[in-house]
């Protein structure tokens, strides 16, 4: 139901593999927008449960045990508390952390596992599979390797093929071979436990049908499954390493135990039970997890990026069904994948950014605020070193921290460090205080629809605001005239520094600490966990309102955000490994999902023109970007296209192209952009404008 009444939260991430370290495609698919969302609830003043954990099971951590000649549980021991100690230096705010080696996630994941036997829930089947007689093992999924049937693609898994994620079967692959040995599997017969998918499409389809809200993406990834039709999963594997098939359900049925693990899919899901339980019993509670998973009250959401949609809005919800005692999740807002300088993130070939290496140069609230500007809710997103330094220098930097400075400098200077009285407002002041008010449910209603980004463009609508009314009311000049005015605008500049460092916690909250310090801002509830919802403290809905009282004495004024200098923008740059070749990354992916709805005023904002392009040319120093120079008839822009690597400035030279003509000027590179050309973008990522033979000037609509 959109709008469920629910009493607490359980919010999980997917469980990072402890198989490498953690990098900014991971942080933007679930981590970022989870903790966004949860510290935001949390100031709330909701009764929530944030959990996560490595997934230290399955074929991918055997994979890494296999290439680095050493055993899995190395491995998992080598990378979890690296990705424990990185998540915390980043202000991930967990409730708990777990891990899918512990005990209790064994006994949680083989419990369930007994009951849907019991239940008579899974089929038994006998069949051949692909077999390595080299290494003599059962090669389950990612251990085949081979070409993709549905795209051609030479390298796809036995699972999945990563290029256009159609869902495999290792039999599925043409020309299959071992990844392990790259002997010529074959097939030899074996028997394993299925979760008949299909049985349960009906009841999967009448649940997804009371959740029109869900994201447009995920929706549509679920629909297409529906439509191909769910198919039986097995869910038992023959490999050395993973939760056991428990002996006695094995035993059962007839069927040897030895050597068969859960399928990593099956008990992954189960793996934020085990840490519900963990942190329960930490809390001194042991039964107090039940709560969260078994009462209807509960609105459990699942963060996750799009190649896990399947398994949490159709596999596990099937588990959760089946077992019968729990609550089925409330939305999967799932996020698309985020590119880096217009390539597909590659980590071996390091065109990645990784997240302990990024903290050994900046502090993690920038990262935060940039990477939660750009991420891929809607479709795939693209970061770039550029853009974050023009996010944390002309955002974080000029907006935010100007503001706080500014303000701070000021009070200190003329008004003896003190908040000063408001007497008799004028219109504007009475009119910032307004708006202010508005600001903790309009942020509240982006949060609520995981709509994050929007969340963060509003927070900062707030700073934008504050500097507006800082330059409007001008108080440098009415200090000498009109004392009283702009005493006021000092008083109204502070209420909005606080609120500020109530709503801003959400993106920055080592930031939004640094400036209830500096504004010596008590009582303010904490958007990280350890606390109960803080009765009687300043939470999000008191932000909308001053917070400061007349006369309260402002702490010493520190320096928020530095601007980051090209230089050390270059050096990241330098760590970047290299793009995957044109060709990886080509082949025929799926179209992007549609956006969602807009009203036709929505539309009618754009001012499309036709121009001509009279000169184009490279922008030096930067490689994505091409200088235009367009004829709009009445006027001529300039105007900055950052298609450098797609096209040649003759591709576009004396076209008559399509031009968004009322698009606020922004400053790239020194050079003023005046306007955006439209281009439309294969799924392929190439690009080709939108040309047309009306006279320039013309109006599109
Ligand atoms: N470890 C897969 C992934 O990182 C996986 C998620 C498990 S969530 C239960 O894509
Ligand atoms: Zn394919």
């Amino acid at each position: 139901m959109p709008d469920k009444p629910f009493d607490r939260i359980l919010v999980t991430s997917a469980l990072p593999y402890a198989n490498g370290p953690i990098h900014v495609g991971h942080l933007a698919g679930a981590y970022l927008p989870a903790d966004l969302y949860c510290r935001y609830q949390r100031l709330k003043g909701r009764d929530l449960v944030n959990v996560c954990g490595s997934d230290e099971m399955g074929v991918a951590i055997l994979m890494r045990a296999i290439a680095e000649d050493t055993t899995p549980q190395e491995i998992v021991d080598r990378y979890h508390p690296q990705i424990v100690e990185s998540f915390e230096r980043f202000g991930m705010s967990f409730d708990y952390y777990g891990r899918t080696t512990s005990a209790v996630h064994r006994e949680t994941s083989q419990d369930f596992f007994r009951t849907l036997a019991g239940k008579g829930v899974f089929n038994l089947r006998t069949e051949k599979q692909l077999y390595d007689p080299e290494a003599e093992i059962f090669l389950a999924d990612r251990f085949v390797r081979g070409t993709c049937p549905v795209c051609g693609y030479e390298d796809a898994y036995g699972d999945q093929c990563e290029r256009c994620g159609s869902s495999l079967s290792p039999a599925e692959l043409l020309n299959p071979r071992s990844a392990l040995t790259n002997a010529t599997p074959e097939l030899r017969e074996t028997t394993h436990w299925y979760l008949p998918l299909g049985d349960f499409q009906p009841r999967l389809e009448t649940w997804i049908e009371t959740h029109p809200e869900w994201k447009a993406n995920v929706l549509g990834q679920i629909r297409s499954w529906f439509t191909d039709g769910l198919k039986d999963r097995a869910i038992t594997r023959d490999v050395p390493w993973g939760v056991p098939v428990p002996p006695d359900v094995a035993e059962a049925a007839g069927v040897e135990a030895e050597g068969k693990v859960i399928y990593v899919w099956f008990d992954a899901p189960i793996g934020y039970i085990s840490a519900t339980r963990e942190w329960a019993q930490q809390q001194g509670d042991p039964d107090r997890w039940k709560t969260y998973w078994q009462d209807d009250g509960t609105k459990l959401i699942h963060f996750i990026g799009k190649d896990n949609i399947v398994f949490h809005s159709l596999m596990f919800p099937a588990m959760l069904m089946a077992h019968g005692d729990y609550v089925v999740p409330e939305n999967v807002p799932a996020n698309e994948f985020l590119n880096i300088a217009g390539s597909k993130l590659s980590t071996s070939r390091n065109w990645a950014i990784w997240l302990h290496e990024y903290l050994e140069d900046f502090s993690p609230d920038l990262l935060r605020y940039a990477l939660a500007t750009m991420l891929p809710e809607t479709k795939d997103a693209d970061f770039s070193w550029h853009e974050f330094q023009q996010r944390v220098n002309s955002e974080l930097a000029d907006v935010l921290g100007n503001f706080v400075n500014r303000t701070m400098t000021f009070a200190h200077r003329f008004f003896d460090g003190q908040v000063p009285a408001l007497e008799n407002p004028s219109e504007a002041d009475q009119e910032v205080l307004a708006q202010l008010a508005q600001f903790p449910a309009t942020i509240s209603t982006a949060y609520e629809a995981f709509r994050i980004r929007e969340a963060v463009f509003e927070t900062m609508n707030l700073a934008r605001l504050g500097n507006k009314y800082f330059n409007d009311t001008e108080p440098w000049h009415t200090r000498k005239n009109d004392p009283q005015a702009a005493a006021n605008t000092l008083h109204v500049c502070l209420q909005l520094c606080a609120s500020l460092a109530v709503l801003m916690a959400p993106v920055l909250p080592f930031s939004a600490e640094t400036l209830r310090r500096m504004l010596r801002l008590d009582g303010v509830r904490s958007s990280a966990p350890g606390e109960d919802a803080g009765e009687g403290k300043i939470g999000w809905d008191e932000a909308g309102q001053p917070l400061l009282a007349a006369g309260h004495a402002l702490g010493e004024a520190a320096i928020l955000f530095t601007k980051i200098e090209d230089e050390q923008i270059e050096a990241q740059m330098e760590n970047l490994g290299a793009p995957a070749p044109q060709a990886e990354q080509a082949g025929t992916k799926p179209f992007e999902p549609l956006n969602d709805q807009i009203e036709y005023g929505d539309f009618a904002k754009l001012d499309l023109r036709v121009g001509r392009v009279t000169a184009a040319e490279q922008v030096p120093k930067a490689d994505k970007l091409l200088r235009l120079e367009v004829d709009l008839g009445f006027e001529q822009r300039q105007i900055l296209a950052g298609v450098a690597k797609q096209m040649t400035p003759e591709d576009l030279a004396g076209r008559k192209v399509v031009v968004v003509a009322n698009l606020k000027p922004r400053t790239l590179f020194g050079l003023e952009s005046q306007g955006m050309l439209l281009m439309a973008e294969d799924r392929d990522g190439r690009l080709a404008p939108l040309t047309t033979d009306g006279e320039e000037g013309a109006v599109i609509r």
